[in-house]
């Protein structure tokens, strides 16, 4: 096993809770993952929940990230023991696994995950094997390295997250901040004292489990990220490759803009 690769210094990272910067992708692009891979992500979000990616993304995105310095998880659309499956099996490292409410999905997530004895993952050959070649060396070790991340979004899975902590196999946690807010009766008010007091309620149940903790940072600032980071964030995603473009963009047009405004070849 390469102590090196992306998805051991990640697992490695959550376990002993140090910050791990990531991003989703939502544009679906193989190349988007790539360009992210060389801006130095340590994880990538594929994210399956909310775009029109499929499994055969999935594979195009582990494809184009092998080889990185970037692990690639997939934000699966449901806590779906075959979707998890198969994520994995094309290659993902592991899986962030949304609207998680209570232990026994967070149980059934892990599950999924895991190869018997720990769990019901089903064994093939395939491309996370390499085919096959590798296959006693991932059997192996799949289970150790395979990381399970569930997204608490709801006020039902913050009043349940000292039992969905306590679940063995889960490597964190991760606040969907926008869900969480609708699920307060504050919709799109991620930053509302009710929301704050919720991802409190989150960072203390994680500080005294241990288990990492996750937050997405939507139209980050340094500020942001700085408090994020006291607050004993570690798994941190920084916006999305779509809020990245959109960002790049439009502050690019402004200069040309602001430029050809002062300008004399108008
Ligand atoms: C949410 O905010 O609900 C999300 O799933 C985004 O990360
Ligand atoms: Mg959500």
């Amino acid at each position: 096993m390469n102590m090196q690769s992306p998805e051991i210094l990640l697992k490695k990272a959550l376990e002993i809770r140090s910050p791990a910067i990531g991003c989703w992708i939502q544009t679906n692009a193989p190349s988007a993952a790539e360009i992210m891979a060389n801006a130095g992500f340590s994880w990538l979000g594929l994210d399956c929940e909310h775009t029109s990616a499929d499994i055969k993304t999935v594979e195009e995105v582990a494809r184009a990230l092998h080889g990185r310095n970037t692990a690639l998880l997939v934000r699966v659309s449901s806590a779906d023991a075959l979707e998890i499956r198969r994520s994995l099996d094309v290659g993902a490292h592991g899986v962030i696994v949304p609207l998680i409410d209570t232990p026994e999905q967070a149980r059934a997530a892990v599950a999924a995950a895991k190869y018997p004895p720990e769990g019901c993952r089903g064994f093939c050959f395939a491309r996370m094997n390499n085919w096959g070649v590798d296959f006693e060396n991932y059997a192996h070790r799949a289970n150790a390295t395979t990381i399970v991340i569930a997204m608490i979004e709801s006020r039902k899975g913050v009043e349940a997250i000292d039992e969905i902590l306590a679940v063995p196999g889960l490597d964190g946690v991760f606040i969907g901040p926008y869900d969480l807010s609708g699920s307060y009766g504050v919709p799109g008010q991620t930053r509302h004292p009710i929301v704050n007091g919720a991802g409190d309620r989150i960072l203390a149940a994680c500080e005294k489990h241990q288990k990492a903790a996750g937050c997405h940072l939507v139209r980050t600032d340094p500020a942001q990220i700085q408090q994020a980071l006291e607050k004993g964030f570690t798994f941190v995603c920084l916006d999305a490759d779509i809020i990245l473009i959109d960002r790049g963009a439009r502050e690019v047009l402004k200069s040309a803009r602001s430029t050809i405004a002062k300008s004399t070849f108008k």
